[in-house]
């Protein structure tokens, strides 16, 4: 059977013949780039209800197949059929991809695409990738260069939600201020490059200090926070008295092959108190606790 024949088969009344005119009109509707300003039709046909259809039809189909052509995703076509079904469930994909690129846009990276062969394919290696580096800055942008513990940026975050976490449930949370002493004549007398070996050193004792769920970060030059969720006071007490002793024991550099530097640390502490309206009444607490032990002869821990 010649695809003529399923033509006519389909489209025109059983008993029909086609004839050389309408194989042309039908070649000229489905192939023509242009159609001609009158298309000559037969008077039987154009009034002939299935020829009417199949007519209408194949002008959905070249105006949907126009429409995806030129990237216009709107093109509304009624009708079913075979060809305009494969048709617009391509415009829907091609509508849901649109969304997922956008999505991409505002950084959603876990979009993948399935229906698009090897477009799939570059497309989630695309979005594999945008996930991958975008996981390396945000670890690059909340971790300190330095000691490799988080930075300011990191804790900012980590404490606001900590505390708003703490008066949602009324829960504990303590902050431990970290301050190595006399830090200056470290660096004034072994130089700045052993100055950093002692941040990495202390930064390293003061990590295996917290545990998994709390937060150490460097807060500034020589000082460090432990934010500690879910503890109280009496706790956060007895963690700080571990780092001084932690410090005490194994803190110590060797400058070159003769010379070895120790260094004490204070530390201030403070918990969540119900007038606070921010982790920054708490480490404003830490800190004048911290104060208190640099003033009373360091190598300690006040509460505040
Ligand atoms: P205190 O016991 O009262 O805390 O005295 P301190 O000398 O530790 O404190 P001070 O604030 O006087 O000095 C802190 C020093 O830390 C000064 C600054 O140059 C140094 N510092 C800050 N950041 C770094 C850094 O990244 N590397 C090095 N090597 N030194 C740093
Ligand atoms: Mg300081
Ligand atoms: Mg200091």
């Amino acid at each position: 059977m010649s695809k003529a024949d399923v033509m006519t088969e389909e489209s025109l009344k059983p008993g029909k013949p086609a004839d050389k005119a309408l194989i042309r009109l039908l070649t000229t509707l489905l192939c023509s780039p242009r159609l001609p300003d009158e298309l000559q039709i037969d008077a039987a046909l154009v009034n002939d209800p299935d020829f009417q259809r199949l007519y209408a039809y194949i002008l959905a189909l070249r105006e949907l197949s126009t429409a995806l052509r030129c990237g216009d995703l709107q093109q509304f076509a009624s009708g079913k059929g075979f060809i305009l079904a494969n048709l617009k469930a391509l415009q829907s994909n091609l509508r849901h991809l649109t969304w997922q690129t956008k999505k991409v846009a505002e950084g959603d990276f876990s979009q993948k695409v399935d229906f698009l062969g090897d477009f799939s394919d570059a497309f989630n290696e695309m979005t594999s990738r945008l996930q991958d580096a975008n996981g390396q800055l945000i670890r690059l942008a909340s971790i300190d260069g330095l000691t490799q513990i988080y930075n300011r940026m990191a804790l900012d975050e980590f404490l606001g939600a900590a505390f708003a976490k703490a008066k949602e449930q009324a829960g504990d949370l303590s902050i431990l201020l970290v301050d190595i002493d006399h830090f200056k004549e470290v660096n004034d007398t072994y130089g700045h490059h052993v100055g950093d070996r002692v941040l990495v050193q202390i930064s390293q004792l003061l990590k295996k200090q917290v545990r998994t769920g709390d937060m150490l970060a460097r807060y500034g030059g020589e000082e460090f926070i432990a934010v500690l969720p879910g503890t109280g006071i009496e706790q956060a007490v007895s963690i700080g008295k571990r780092v001084l002793e932690a410090v005490g024991k194994k803190a110590v550099i060797s400058v070159d092959a003769e010379r070895r530097l120790s260094v004490t640390v204070s530390v201030g502490v403070s918990d969540i108190r119900p007038e606070d309206t921010s982790g920054e009444d708490i480490i404003k607490r830490s800190d004048r606790a911290l104060y208190e032990a640099k003033n009373t002869g360091r190598n300690r821990l006040c509460a505040g």
